[in-house]
């Protein structure tokens, strides 16, 4: 497929996307989300790829929403167009791990959009903000409510209120970022961390992702038991044969997916 916005490379069973929209700083507009979306469900369809990796450029992961996009639409146009929505949903479909490699500004909906991923690693230079604020809107696609569960309601509050931006150190002292790295080695920390997990039975890496995402939506007695009846449920998979008998035989396991 070939695409505008963004450029999609698969190796070693890792596709990697980078939004690419240079002049713009990657702002998030309806062709590049689209084609965003289609690159992930690609990704997604294609048995070979084990995991996704999403980045930008340098100097920015993404500068949010396209505001030039927006900047004359009525209430009327976004509401009823149900703005974003079909895009976000999109994106929180795709089952495979998704890594957020973030270098630069991830603001607005790009930071909203490195949230929807399943963990961002940042290099030393990302800056993470919800400058809605000073365009007179708010964030819209998960910047009040996947921030605060991730960094907590003084510093959500905080951003959102103010517009302030959260250098990498920040976010990953708040728990918004499971790494940070020099800006040299973003692409090999992301890159090696999507091979690690390719290395994975996906059965297995699938049933993670989906029971951990599980700790967001649901009570805790209600979320270990749904981990617990997953952790059974692998017990009928050939991986989990595999896997421990590789272990008590001192070699690597051979996960073959089923
Ligand atoms: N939308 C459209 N164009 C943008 C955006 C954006 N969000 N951000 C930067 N650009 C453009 C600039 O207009 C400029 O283009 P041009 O040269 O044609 O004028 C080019 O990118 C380079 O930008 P700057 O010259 O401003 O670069 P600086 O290095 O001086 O500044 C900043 C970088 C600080 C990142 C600055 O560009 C900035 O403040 N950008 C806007 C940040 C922002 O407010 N983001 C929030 C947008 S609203 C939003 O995200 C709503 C989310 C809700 C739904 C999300 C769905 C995805």
């Amino acid at each position: 497929m070939a695409y505008k916005n963004i450029i999609v490379e698969t190796e070693d069973h890792v596709t990697l996307i980078k939004l690419n929209r240079p002049d713009a700083l990657n702002a998030l507009n309806l062709d590049l989300l689209g084609e965003l979306g289609e690159a992930l469900a690609e990704a997604q369809a294609n048995d070979k790829v084990r995991c996704i990796v999403v980045t930008g450029s340098e100097k920015a992961f993404a500068a949010g929403a396209d505001i030039k996009m927006m900047a004359e639409k009525s209430f009327v146009d976004v509401f009823t167009g149900d703005l974003f929505t079909p895009e976000e949903d999109a994106i929180m479909r795709i089952r495979k791990p998704i890594i957020a490699a973030v270098s630069g500004y991830a603001l607005g909906g790009g930071c909203e959009l490195a949230m929807m991923c399943d963990f961002i690693i940042a290099s030393d230079t990302a800056k993470f903000g919800q400058p809605e604020v000073n365009l007179g809107v708010m964030a819209g696609m998960g910047g009040t409510q996947r921030l605060t569960k991730l960094v907590g309601r003084a510093k959500s509050m905080d951003m959102n209120l103010t517009g302030r931006f959260m250098d990498a150190e920040e976010a990953e002292r708040s728990g918004l970022v499971s790494r940070v790295v020099p800006a040299k080695k973003l692409m090999d920390e992301a890159m090696s961390a999507a091979a690690k997990i390719a290395e994975k039975s996906m059965v297995t890496v699938m049933a993670i992702k989906e029971t951990v995402n599980r700790a967001e939506q649901l009570p805790l007695t209600e979320g270990i038991l749904f981990e617990r009846r997953v952790f059974h449920s692998l017990f009928a998979t050939e991986d989990q044969k595999e896997g421990m008998a590789a272990f008590t035989e001192k070699r690597q396991p051979q996960f073959r997916d089923k």
